[in-house]
């Protein structure tokens, strides 16, 4: 049965798609690019996801074949989906077109379900289908289906009907079920254009009717979250229903346009909330490039590749062999994201003839996302994005000034300064974890005496005068960055490039933060006392001092 109800699915979507292809065809007939961009994201060849659930679907490989009601094992809060293909095979939701999941009559006949009403909701997809739809996170006011003309334009034609999907969450009111909620995020590199996150479960606790925007008889519902789950990442939805955020100018709070100054290719605003009157970040001085303090001098360029173009499938490629012929990137819409993390990451440098574009240039290319600099409540300055970033996405370099660790050792201890640790941490010292590559054959990585105690870090980044947008990054002990060393024109490891790179998907309003990853008890003031920092970084798991 679930088989049939896909199928009657991928009728439906089928003749939709054909309607929204005719006219996109229409608009454009002679066949130039743009027009109806919705039409060639849907066009099935570009939809690996229906291939892949239709195969699914003939080899009965679905995890559920029956509906399932409340948690589903295995699936958490915050669970992301790049389409709703992956959620009918998970059994979280198994209509890929309508807004609402539930279990038909059939379900009334089971001996565990005697007391409920049937059709019974198990699940709702909030994607801004419906132009009235109101979602405040832990309250969700939704509209009942039907009625609306299935263009992706919002466009309410007609009163809906109380059966179905509408039905089934009226019922759900009185059965007092649980219902999985699912929220739609517009995301520009996912295949499908869209990110669904799993939001928990939450209970139908009203229902009503109401005259929609244009006039049309639409049912509403009333959800409310269930206490006690994990807390959501999104508890803004203002710009994730827009996407695009308002213009710069209308930020409440705006205290700075750009912090940047223009250095960076997209301007980074700084708003403030919090104090009054607002004040703007103040005390330094924005570089988005390293700072080389005097004395310390940096590794000539070494040789680069020959490659033409841009490396990709060139099996010759000098700086893809230093990475065992496999560079670390993957490309998707020409924006390169890492695969994992690693000891340390070769990139095509200055002496390379390969173009700027090539994808094993990544963390050279700039700044890619929106980001708003923001001041916080408990934590002083933070930054959030205001796009969806992928995993793996480059965020920034760490910048600043870069020191010789012992010049900065006995002078009080000052939050911006990042130890270059990339060493350490391919050798595994001072409790870091190793990561995959580390036991490469590198000459700088066998220049120091290995027998000796482990060398402390040899050089550190101070963002605290100089910096860009990265120091205002905060610490989070469930962070959604790490740390990547990166080498581009010179090979020495003590004095790799640190770059943040995403950890995960992170969705718009979202803060960005990483592991700053002090060892306990290892900062220690000039007259010799430990210093203790607590954290407010508000993980479940928060180790509660920084350091
Ligand atoms: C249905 O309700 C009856 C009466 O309240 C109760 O005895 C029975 O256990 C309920 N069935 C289930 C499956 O909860
Ligand atoms: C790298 O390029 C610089 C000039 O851009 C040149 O002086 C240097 O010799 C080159 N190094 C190697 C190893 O090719
Ligand atoms: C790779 O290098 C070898 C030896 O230098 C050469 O014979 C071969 O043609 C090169 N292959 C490509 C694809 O450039
Ligand atoms: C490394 O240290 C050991 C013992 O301290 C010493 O015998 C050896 O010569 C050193 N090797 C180098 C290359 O410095
Ligand atoms: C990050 O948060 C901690 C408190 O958890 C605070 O002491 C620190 O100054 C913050 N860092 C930045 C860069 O704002
Ligand atoms: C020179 C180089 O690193 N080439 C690699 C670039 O990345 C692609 C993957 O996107 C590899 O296939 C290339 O070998
Ligand atoms: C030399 C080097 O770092 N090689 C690594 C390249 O990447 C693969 C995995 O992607 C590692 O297994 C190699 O050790
Ligand atoms: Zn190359
Ligand atoms: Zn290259
Ligand atoms: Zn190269």
């Amino acid at each position: 049965t679930i088989s049939t109800l896909s199928r009657e699915e991928q009728k439906r979507a089928q003749a939709v798609i054909q309607e929204i292809a005719a006219k996109g065809a229409a608009k454009n007939k002679d066949g130039k690019k743009g027009g109806e961009g919705e039409a060639k994201e849907k066009r099935p060849s570009k939809r690996p996801d229906l291939k892949a659930i239709t195969k699914m679907q003939e080899n009965n490989s679905f995890l559920y074949t029956e509906k399932v009601l409340g948690p589903i094992p295995g699936i958490d809060v915050g669970d992301q989906f790049y389409s709703r293909a992956e959620m009918v095979v998970l059994g979280i939701h198994s209509h890929w077109l309508n807004g609402i999941d539930y279990m038909g009559m059939k379900y009334q006949e089971k001996k565990e379900y005697e007391n409920f009403t049937f059709p019974m909701a198990t699940c709702i997809v909030m994607s801004g289908i419906y132009e009235d739809d109101l979602d405040k996170a832990d309250e969700i006011i939704y509209t009942g289906q039907g009625g609306n003309d299935l263009l992706g334009n919002h466009r309410q034609i007609g009163s809906q009907q109380l059966n179905r999907g509408n039905l089934a969450l009226k019922n759900s009111k009185d059965n007092g079920n649980l219902i999985r909620v699912i929220r739609g995020h517009v995301a520009k590199n996912s295949y499908t254009g869209k990110i669904y996150t799993y939001d928990g479960l939450y209970k139908v606790v009203d229902d009503w009717v109401q005259k929609g925007v244009q006039g049309h008889v639409v049912y509403k519902y009333k959800l409310k979250r269930l206490e006690g789950q994990p807390s959501l990442t999104t508890t803004e939805v203002r710009f994730t229903r827009a996407e695009a955020p308002r213009k710069i100018s209308e930020l409440p709070g705006l205290v700075c346009d750009d912090i940047s100054g223009g250095q960076e290719n997209i301007p980074i605003p700084a708003t403030n909330v919090v104090d009054d009157p607002p004040v703007p970040p103040s005390g330094f001085v924005y570089s988005k490039s390293l700072k080389i303090s005097k004395g310390i001098k940096i590794p000539s360029d070494c040789a680069g590749c020959d490659c033409e173009g841009d490396c990709a499938n060139n099996k010759n490629c000098s700086c893809a062999q230093l990475n065992g012929s496999d560079l670390p990137y993957v490309s998707f819409k020409n924006i390169g994201r890492l695969v994992e993390p690693k000891a340390v990451v070769f990139e095509c440098g200055a002496n390379c003839s390969c173009n700027r574009n090539c994808v094993n240039r990544t963390s050279q290319q700039g700044l890619q996302h929106r980001l708003e600099v923001f001041k916080t409540a408990s934590k002083g300055w933070g930054v959030r994005t205001w796009d969806t970033i992928l995993p793996g996405a480059p965020i920034c370099e760490y910048v600043g000034v870069l020191k010789r660790t012992e010049e900065v050792d006995g002078l009080l201890h000052n939050n911006y300064i990042f130890d270059i640790d990339c060493l350490q941490t391919m050798k595994g010292l001072d409790g870091r974890e190793k990561r995959a590559g580390s036991d490469m054959n590198m000459p700088s990585l066998h220049a120091e005496n290995d027998s000796e105690a482990p060398p402390a870090p040899e050089y550190c980044i101070d963002a605290g005068s100089i910096g860009s947008f990265a120091r205002f990054i905060n610490h989070s002990c469930n962070p959604n960055l790490f740390v990547q060393c990166v080498l581009t024109n010179h090979h020495d490891v003590k004095l790799a490039k640190v770059m943040l790179f995403a950890a995960d998907t992170i969705l718009p309003l979202q803060e960005l933060c990483y592991d700053y990853g002090y060892v306990l008890n290892s900062v220690v003031s000039p007259d010799g006392k430990i210093v203790k920092l607590p954290c407010c970084c508000g993980a479940p798991d928060c180790r509660k001092r920084l350091y």
